[in-house]
């Protein structure tokens, strides 16, 4: 679909509201009951996703989980909006995501473990490590596209970051080349209003975040981020385009982290209790479901055979994490380099040997 406007719409892009209720839209269209309905079971995985493993954390099963908890719509729609030889460059925050791409969960979940970088094959499925350094994986994704569309193919790359991220050095760095080189990449901000105990007023001063995407010359789109029909019609729409050659776009999703910002968190010390509560009206579980049943296309038993299919890789998490691990700490240094510089080799003694007379 071609762009000939930069500058973000008024009002973000909504196409069910949150009684559940179509709203119409000059530009896009609620997509087709079937792909609304596998939104809808991997909506109910990822909320499972993460209440097991914020569960698996309190347990001390993982180190740290960032949960995205009320975001689930925008990690729904960040996968579904790609085709598998696509792209996904995810944060610390989209485990859900990386999980619906398909990789093995006790994989997915060996970084918050603490036990590996990245315990999965990036290749595999085509999802980066990732990242926990604020907007470093968005240089690397534009990277990633354009060498994709100098070798012929048709890949796109959709790359997630935060609001707090588009503060970095790295976000202006990535869009920029990205604009400059036209590289078919799409820049998905989940703008969950904090950063840590950062509000969102004193991040930015400017109207949106999406308006940024202007001076960079690339069209920047606001979608509410609780809609998943809203998002993977926008998110297609980017797709698609970048993949026909129109270049790059920001998409700003508006949404809430529910949740603390891990489990180390405590949010009453920066922010109003009944602003979580307001935010649970507008659960994307809850509109979905509700859109649906009224449209006569969700049955009870599709409810009852999604809620089942995420029970199972439940289940699958609490097994693989359940057990003991004794990660070994030369894995530290292994997989930095191919070829380790000298540095490193020195390091790695120096700090297997400061090992060996503590543990
Ligand atoms: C370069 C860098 N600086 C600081 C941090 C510490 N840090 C971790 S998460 C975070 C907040 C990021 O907020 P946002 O981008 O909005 O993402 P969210 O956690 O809300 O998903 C900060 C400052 C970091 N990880 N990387
Ligand atoms: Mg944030």
């Amino acid at each position: 679909m071609p762009r000939d406007r930069l500058l973000p719409t008024e009002a973000p892009v909504v196409l069910i509201d949150h009684r559940g209720a179509p709203v119409p839209h000059k530009e896009y269209k609620v997509p087709p009951d079937e792909a609304l309905l596998a939104a809808h079971a991997a909506l109910v995985t990822a909320r499972r996703v993460n209440d097991q493993a914020s569960a698996l954390a309190k347990q001390g099963r993982l180190a740290v989980y960032p949960s995205s908890h009320g975001q689930e719509a925008c990690q729904v729609a960040a996968v579904q909006a790609l085709s598998p030889q696509d792209w996904l460059f995810p944060t610390y925050r989209d485990s859900a995501a990386v999980l619906l791409r398909g990789v093995d969960p006790v994989q997915g979940l060996s970084l918050l473990r603490g036990e590996w970088h990245c315990g999965y094959d990036p290749y595999e499925h085509r999802v980066a490590p990732q990242a926990t350094p604020l907007a470093t994986q968005l240089p690397h994704a534009v990277g990633v596209a354009y060498a994709a569309r100098a070798r012929g193919e048709a890949t796109v790359v959709l790359a997630i970051c935060g609001d707090g991220a588009t503060s970095e050095g790295d976000f202006h760095e990535g869009l920029n080349l990205a604009a400059v080189l036209r590289a078919p990449v799409i820049f998905f901000v989940q703008n969950n209003r904090y950063a840590i105990s950062v509000p969102l007023a004193r991040q930015t001063a400017a109207p949106s975040l999406a308006h940024k995407a202007i001076g960079y010359g690339m069209p920047g789109t606001r979608v509410d981020g609780n809609d998943v029909a809203a998002l993977l019609a926008v998110l297609g729409a980017a797709v698609e385009r970048a993949r026909t050659g129109g270049g790059p776009e920001l998409v700003e999703a508006h949404t809430y982290r529910v949740a603390p910002h891990t489990n180390a968190d405590d949010p009453s010390r920066y922010r109003a209790q009944d602003e979580a509560t307001q935010w649970h009206d507008r659960d994307p579980i809850t509109r979905l479901t509700t859109y649906l049943t009224d449209h006569g296309v969700l049955t009870e038993e599709l409810s009852g055979a999604a809620t089942a299919r995420a029970e199972e890789l439940a289940a699958a998490m609490r097994s693989g994490l359940g057990a003991d691990v004794t990660p070994d700490l030369a894995n530290l240094f292994a997989h930095v380099y191919s070829t380790p510089t000298p540095q490193l080799i020195e390091q790695e003694e120096l700090v297997l040997d400061e090992l060996s007379r503590v543990i």
